[in-house]
């Protein structure tokens, strides 16, 4: 029996979404497609009729202003919001500000998709002094300084997410309420894999696409209910909205590092 309800977006498009660059910690600006989405996603709230309690979001703006876009088109701006550095995307270290292109053609494909998804090998860690590191901003001065990251893997921010979780999100979902998570790609692939149970090997292949509100029904012992209309491999969310737009917008995601492979010998493939 559905006890609470969780509902996760990714902040809708960014700038450097557009320009395909390594984001991570970096505090980029939503795309003008990207405040569409995040209005969108609190229209499609509002006409099902999700009343919502309490939402969490990251210290970047993208996801706070898409947290904030949402409330309004949900006409639901009362809500309170919690901001953490917690639920910020995972920090992609030496990469940050590259090209995802750029890099597919310096390193190859195949180390790119194991810095971009796997489990847990990081990329390399952001070198001393570049404009990226967040040890510099003032955001995060009352940090422990051992909590401001140089670099992360998924396994490294599901460190730093979970406890969020657990303090913050988990109390607010025993009392039954509505929550909504307003985050980002790899910071939600950190507590879908919790929640959903995915393993090490199958989280590899889940990607989120940006401004899709994704529900999920939580039972008394926070455990996800089925539904039948989740997306391999998850098991228990529902995106809300069109599910073919939703899963070309997911492949969309996959194939931000994909390159035409340089034409060579007889045999020339067609990359789309
Ligand atoms: C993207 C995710 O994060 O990138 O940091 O570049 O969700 O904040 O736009 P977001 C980034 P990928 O891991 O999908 O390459």
């Amino acid at each position: 029996k559905p006890h609470a309800t969780l509902i996760f977006s990714r902040h809708g498009e960014s700038q450097w979404n557009v320009d395909n660059r390594f984001t991570g910690w970096v505090d980029v600006d939503l795309s003008a497609k990207g405040l569409g989405e995040a209005k969108s996603a609190g229209t499609l709230l509002k006409s099902e009729g999700i009343k919502l309690d309490v939402a969490f979001t990251s210290y970047l703006k993208r996801a706070i202003k898409t947290c904030d876009l949402a409330l309004e088109s949900a006409d639901q701006l009362h809500v309170p919001v919690t901001k953490s550095w917690r639920l910020n995307e995972r920090m992609y270290g030496g990469l940050t500000g590259l090209d995802k292109k750029e890099t597919v053609k310096k390193h190859g494909a195949d180390q790119v998709q194991v810095w971009r998804r796997s489990f847990d090998i990081p990329p390399p860690e952001i070198e001393a002094g570049s404009e990226y590191d967040p040890a510099k901003e003032r955001k995060y001065a009352a940090l422990d300084k051992k909590d401001i990251p140089k670099t992360e893997c998924l396994k490294d921010t599901i460190a730093r997410v979970m406890p969020f979780w657990e303090e913050a999100i988990v109390p607010e979902l025993k009392s039954g309420k509505t929550v909504f998570v307003a985050a980002h790609g790899n910071s939600i692939r950190a507590i879908l894999k919790f929640l959903e149970g995915i393993s090490d090997n199958d989280i590899t292949g889940l990607e989120i696409p940006t401004g899709r509100p994704l529900m999920y029904k939580l039972d008394a012992d926070l455990k996800p209910i089925k539904s039948p209309d989740a997306i391999a491999p998850l098991s228990f969310g529902k995106y809300m909205g069109n599910l073919e737009e939703i899963k070309a917008a997911a492949e969309a995601v996959k194939n931000q590092t994909k390159v035409a492979a340089p034409a060579g010998g007889a045999k020339i493939m067609a990359i789309k």
